[in-house]
């Protein structure tokens, strides 16, 4: 049986704790990937911000981008789910990379299991804000007009929008179980459902849903938390008991075959 990673959050290139850290993390994990593996699902907000022009992408994030040629070069499916902070590509993770992208969620079967995959930013969500600035964010018209504008500048709004998000986002995010959109969206969705897992509320949660399956919401890999623990799910199928999904820390994982 192959064995599928899920991971979400990273959030490189935000500068809180240690970033270059972060980064040499994650491309722990990416090196680490053994033989069997038969995908690799990054389920959003991988970037803190990304933002391609046509001819040109932005600089930094080489080593990552390295470590992920890598993997597809070893013939490793990876599936890039767009999040609120990385929706920004028009083809070169595609082109360059061999990346999948997924701009809305992903029903799939593996192994036998139905997964419902998402960043989840989108799932069940309604208030105006939220919808207002998805809007926004998917707008052609918009995109062009911010690729006129100088790197330069783009790039410090970007960072500004970014440092703004951060100070709003509780420290620990408090999971309201039957009340989170995520959920419900999840536990009425028109499938069968065996896992359901996404990322963006930054906080690790397993629920089980009404009609059975689980949702499975894996934490960000943004801090090192209290006392030597660490944060940063990477979720992994087909490695423990058939069927059933692994949740490990990041840094831990050494060789995960
Ligand atoms: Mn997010």
């Amino acid at each position: 049986m192959s064995k599928y990673y899920f991971v979400a959050d990273i959030h490189l290139g935000l500068k809180t704790d240690d970033p270059a850290d972060r980064e040499r993390r994650f491309i722990a994990f990416l090196d680490s990937l053994g033989n069997d593996t038969g995908g690799l699902f990054l389920l959003g907000d991988i970037f803190d911000f990304w933002y391609e022009y046509k001819y040109v992408i932005p600089r930094g994030h080489t080593r990552t981008l390295g470590a992920l040629a890598r993997v597809r070069d070893r013939g490793i499916p990876v599936h890039f789910f767009a999040g609120n902070h990385d929706l920004w590509t028009f083809g070169y993770l595609e082109q360059e990379l061999g990346m999948q992208i997924h701009r809305d969620e992903l029903y799939i079967n593996l192994e036998g299991k139905d997964f419902l995959l998402a960043h989840g930013h989108r799932m069940g969500r309604h208030p105006f804000k939220n919808r207002f600035l998805n809007g926004m964010f998917h707008n052609k018209f918009l995109q062009i007009l911010f690729s006129c504008l100088h790197p330069r500048w783009a790039f410090f709004l970007a960072q500004a929008w970014s440092t703004h998000n951060g100070k709003q986002r509780p420290v620990s995010y408090k999971f309201r179980q039957e009340e989170e959109p995520v959920y419900k969206y999840a536990a009425s969705y028109p499938c069968p459902v065996d896992y359901c897992i996404v990322g963006h509320l930054h906080t690790s949660v397993r629920c089980p849903l009404p009609r059975g399956g689980e949702l499975i919401v894996l934490e960000d890999w943004l801090s090192v938390g209290p006392a030597g623990t660490v944060r940063g799910d990477i979720g992994i199928f087909g490695r423990a008991e058939k069927g059933e999904i692994e949740i490990i820390k990041a840094p831990v994982m050494i060789h995960l075959d």
